[in-house]
């Protein structure tokens, strides 16, 4: 046996995982300005004003939106960037991650 492993169980274990999706979801609270929502919405997720816009106001009256959909590793990181930046601007703006 070459390569420094034994095949048969080197296969079995080698079997890749399809790397699974996670929506990114914002949440709306009473607080938060609309603006602060539209820049974070461009800086984190680059988005247009255009879409920031929809986005922000769809949240806005549906209470809940999708931000994006990234692997977990990435999806994991974005809500922590949104939730340091609001908490840093004493914002109470809450986003979460969903398996998509
Ligand atoms: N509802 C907030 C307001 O009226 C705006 C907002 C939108 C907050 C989306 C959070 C998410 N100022």
């Amino acid at each position: 046996h070459g390569g420094g492993q034994v095949g048969l169980a080197t296969r079995a274990k080698a079997k890749p995982k399809k790397p699974s999706q996670f929506k990114v979801l914002m949440l709306n609270d009473d607080y938060t300005p609309m603006e602060f929502v539209v820049m974070v919405l461009k800086r984190f997720f680059n988005m247009d004003l255009e879409q920031a816009t929809q986005v922000m106001l769809h949240v806005h009256q549906r209470g809940v939106g999708v931000c994006g959909i990234f692997p977990y590793d990435i999806a994991e990181t974005k809500v922590n960037q949104v939730m340091d930046c609001a908490r840093a601007n004493h914002h109470p703006l809450q986003c979460t991650l969903e398996k998509a």
